[in-house]
Parts: C-alpha cells; structure tokens; sequence
C-alpha cells in the first residue's frame, strides 16, 4: 500500500517537473519582443529637423550635499570632495534631465509607435569614476550595449533594478579593482531603470531605455537637443528623478528646429526629503511601448 503510494507520488513529481521545465522552456520562447509585428523600419528621408531647449529651475534648489566616503578610502583617489547629484542646478538650468519623445505623428501621417528601429552597435558607456557613476542619467535603445568600466582602484557591484514584468531582468554582478568591463544589454523600453551599487551606497545612475533615437539628457546649462526627428507633431517629455515630469506638445518642421523649453519648480518637486536621499523612483510604463 505505501509502495504504491509512493511511487505514485514519484508519477505526480515528475510530471510536475517535466510540466515546469515545458513552462520554462515557453516562457523563453515566447519572451517579450519589442517591436509589434507588422511595424514599418524606420528609414530617415533627408528632412530631418531638430528639438532643442532649455531646461530651467525656479525656486531655491538644494545645495548639494557632502557625501560621506569614509567606509572606503579608496573612492577619495577619484573624488576628494564628493557631493550629491540629486539636483544638479546651476544659474536656474537643471541638468540631468532625461528628455525624448513619447509619442506622436510624422508630417506624412504615421505613428512614430508603428516604426521599429534599428538597434545601434555603439556601445553606452557608464563609468564609475570616484565611486559615482559617470553620467547620472543616460539614454540608450532596446539592445544596445551597455558597457560598464570601473575606473576606481576599488571594487563595485552594479546592481541594475528595472521594474517588475515590463520585460527587463535584473542583474547584479561585482566589478574588482582593475576587472573588464562588463557588458549588458536592456531588452526592452523603460523609464528610467534605475542604478546602483550594492558596496557603495550613496552610488546612483538612471538608464532610460527608448525605442527610437530620439532622446537627449540636459547638459549642465540645462540645455538639450535631439537630432535627426522626422517633421511631424509630438509629445515631449522631460523627467527629473526627483519625480518630476513635464510634458510639452512641439511641431518639428522639415529640416527645422522645434524649440521646447522646460521649466521644473524647485518647491514642487520632491525636494524635502534632502538633496542626498538614496531612495529609488519607481520606473515608469513608456505608454508607447505598451504593446507586447
Ligand atoms: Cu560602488
């Protein structure tokens, strides 16, 4: 009576194992793609313009704050005065602003949502340099390579954390002293995936990953410029990690330039929390992209 139990219970487990490596293996297979099927190559036709702007911050910014490296001494090798980079505010222009185009239609009609786009080759490279992360905030596309150097005499442990279920895996891997870079990839769209370093805790980067080139990320006088936009109508949206976000509708005319300028008010963003909280902004859905 037990033998026979047992070795139906035997039946039941492999069945359930083999049921779950079948999962396994179908979840692969049918993993999340990022372009809708169907989708017409994006292919630029010579008349393309440009969206430029400013991006500006009223009210009193934060006054960055020091940042305590004492548990490694060696991070002061690259960085004797660290500070945080929360805000990076300077004359009233907010860098670090991620800005792209969210969605919208081209002069002759389309969605830019229906194209698919070529995966760039070049690599985006993310340094660590005086234990902060070189840039703060990034762009790149579906795919393409991430390449992160370590370019302290210590060790890092990269720790990239995208939302749940929108398709991008987590990772997490440690970088020594002197070790290669390491190279990742983000399969799918997100805004933006959040990173930083399990050894040293004051360590942040945000990855915003766009289907389409067209994205920029405000440089320290608060200015921007995406290149190569079809003419047409378009969202435009400007984000902050402090979770603020401003959104812009601009018309680029053929071989013309859009002007979009931003302006983020310093009280009405989520500065009370100080200029060196280390917490984490959700990602947020790139509606666009909802598709799967
Ligand atoms: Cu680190």
């Amino acid at each position: 009576m037990l033998k026979k139990r047992a070795r139906l219970w035997l039946a039941i487990c492999v069945m359930a194992s083999l049921a779950a490596l079948g999962a396994c293996g179908g979840s692969k297979d049918d993993g999340p793609k990022e372009e809708p099927s169907g989708a017409t190559k994006y292919a630029p036709t010579g008349n393309e313009g440009s969206i430029t702007g400013k991006i500006s911050l009223t009210g009193e910014a934060p006054a960055p704050q020091p940042i305590d490296m004492a548990q490694d001494a060696n991070c002061k090798a690259n960085n004797p005065s660290p500070t945080t980079e929360t805000v990076v505010a300077k004359d009233g222009k907010l860098q670090n602003v991620f800005v792209y185009i969210k969605e919208g239609t081209t002069a002759d009609g389309k969605k830019i949502a229906d194209f698919s786009f070529d995966t760039p080759k070049t690599e985006v490279v993310l340094d660590q340099k005086g234990c902060k992360y070189v840039p703060h905030v990034l762009g790149m596309q579906p795919n393409q390579p991430l390449k992160v150097t370590n370019s302290d005499p210590t060790g890092h442990n990269i720790h990239a954390i995208p939302k749940s279920g929108g398709g991008n895996e987590e990772w997490n891997e440690s970088q020594p002293n002197g070790a290669g870079p390491i190279t990742k990839t983000f399969k799918r769209s997100e805004i933006l995936v959040p990173i930083k370093c399990n050894q040293h805790p004051w360590m942040k980067a945000y990855v915003g990953v766009v289907k389409h080139p067209f994205y920029a990320v405000s440089k320290d006088d608060g200015s921007f410029e995406i290149k190569g936009v079809p003419a047409g109508t378009y969202t435009v949206v400007a984000w902050h990690e402090k979770g603020a976000e401003k959104t812009m509708q601009v018309t680029v005319p053929a071989k013309g330039a859009a002007t979009s300028d931003f302006t983020f008010d310093a009280g009405a963003m989520a500065f009370g929390s100080g200029g060196g909280s280390l917490e984490m902004m959700p990602a947020i859905e790139f509606p666009m992209l909802g598709r799967h």
